[in-house]
């Protein structure tokens, strides 16, 4: 009897002893929606890979990013703070400019590599280009990929937002030198293979080490180039292939995680930066990429994967935001925050783990300063006209505006979010900003072009 006692304790005991260092992957893809792979309800892109990550796992069916765009949804996860707080609300991040994520700030990179992990980003940086804001700076011990977006090239003809002139040269960058630039639909068709290759070479070469790797996918943020083989297969829906493009990238990092042992060592967490771009699918919600706050605006596709610690099948429907990423992250590997600064997020490992009794830390949930939910009320507060309210219980899709109907429940909420954004406004910290601001890629020099970087030949391309 003692024995069995001991033997049933020490079963127990052993995945959290067993756990004491797991690697962790978050993976972000930049513009897809809440509606567009298999496990979230989409019928037509074939997402196995993705399927079967949430199928062995946790769908999170409440999971909000903390903005509509690139650079202030990227900045709100690496630090767990409201991007207006950090001064990275706004417009997104564009080349050669002067602003950046404050190096100052406390990032998901500096939590792993204060716990010894070893730190890299493969895919798209997006929170400023100069070199004292790169990823480097912030904690990662590597980095390959993009500083911003890839539409942010001399293919894109409306040219930079700001300055009108034509965009300079798209670079791939590994560490903080350009290693390469995509010279056109080819070179695009490439981001995806290329940056997971990298990447699976920085998970085998830190096999016998704990890991953080961070994989903001570059797709399927438009333009949208695939090389023919993955058109055909998606039936020459250049959206579709996009999609599974990154399923099939997915199934990669998946192959090598179980082929080095890796699996039950490692946490993946994959999500979106922000609700869909034209192409790509909110489900059953309303909103898209920018904009005002509807639920298809912020709600992700998120999966949480962990054979032997999470449980195959789960579905989390606790309300759960971005920037409760960091502070889930570091309670799980024991890194304390700093104290010294307001960080908004809460801690939701529970929600991620997919314990039956966790409890969303957002008694009331903030969609920056322009909405706010507190169960099933919903306040979409709009640049011009009065605010909007939504019952998501009886209307997921927030079709019918409740607001003339319940104006006190209206009053309320309003009152709530004013008073979040003032407090929000009343402490702020700067982001990173530097008098002058220099572009990567003026003179080509011999940089290569990627398909040349990659020894790869020309070939056909399906894109938009
Ligand atoms: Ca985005």
């Amino acid at each position: 009897m003692m024995n069995k006692l001991i033997l049933a304790l020490t079963l127990s005991l052993l995945p959290i002893a067993g756990n004491a260092e797991p690697n962790v992957i978050v993976i972000f893809i930049d513009d897809m929606g809440y509606g567009d792979i298999g496990a979230f309800g989409n019928t037509v892109n074939q997402t196995p890979h993705l399927d079967r990550l949430a199928d062995e796992g946790n769908r999170l069916t409440q999971f909000y990013v903390s903005n509509t765009n690139c650079t202030p949804s990227r900045a709100a996860l690496m630090t767990g703070t409201y991007a207006h707080r950090i001064g990275m609300d706004g417009d997104v991040c564009f080349p050669g400019e002067k602003r950046g994520l404050n190096p100052e700030e406390f990032t998901l990179g500096e939590a792993f590599k204060s716990a010894g992990y070893a730190t890299g980003i493969f895919g798209k940086w997006h929170m400023g280009d100069q070199w004292e804001f790169l990823p480097l700076k912030q904690g990662f011990d590597e980095f390959f990929g993009i500083p911003y977006s890839n539409d942010m090239w001399p293919g894109n003809l409306r040219g930079h937002r700001h300055t009108k002139e034509p965009y300079t040269l798209l670079p791939l960058m590994h560490q903080e030198k350009v290693v390469a630039y995509v010279s056109d639909g080819i070179d695009q068709s490439l981001l995806c293979d290329t940056i997971t290759t990298e990447a699976l070479d920085f998970i085998e070469r830190n096999r016998s080490r704990s890991f953080f790797l961070y994989m903001p996918f570059v797709s399927v943020h438009r333009p949208r180039f695939v090389n023919m083989k993955v058109a055909e297969k998606a039936e020459m829906d250049i959206n579709r292939a996009v999609v599974e493009e990154i399923d099939t990238n997915v199934g990669r990092v998946l192959d090598t995680l179980e082929a080095l042992s890796l699996d039950e060592k490692t946490l993946v967490f994959f999500t979106s930066d922000n609700g869909p771009a034209t192409g790509m699918s909110a489900g059953p919600f309303r909103g898209q990429k920018g904009g005002p706050k509807y639920e298809g605006h912020m709600r992700m596709p998120t999966i949480a994967w962990w054979p032997g610690v999470i449980s195959a099948g789960n579905q989390s429907d606790a309300i759960m935001a971005s920037i409760d990423v960091l502070p889930s992250l570091a309670s799980l590997i024991d890194v304390k925050l700093p104290e010294d600064r307001i960080i908004d997020g809460k801690n939701a490992l529970d929600i991620i783990l997919g314990k039956p009794d966790a409890v969303s830390g957002h008694e009331a949930l903030y969609y920056e300063v322009d909405g706010i939910r507190r169960d099933n009320w919903k306040l979409v507060k709009k640049s011009s006209g009065p605010s909007e309210l939504y019952d998501l219980d009886a209307d997921i899709g927030e079709t019918t505006d409740l607001a003339g109907a319940h104006p006190g429940i209206v009053k309320e909420l309003e009152a709530l979010l004013t008073a979040h954004a003032q407090e929000i406004a009343a402490n702020t910290r700067p982001p990173g900003m530097l008098p002058e601001a220099e572009y990567h890629l003026v003179e080509l020099g011999d940089t290569p072009r990627l398909r040349d970087f990659v020894g790869s030949g020309a070939f056909e391309v399906l894109g938009e």
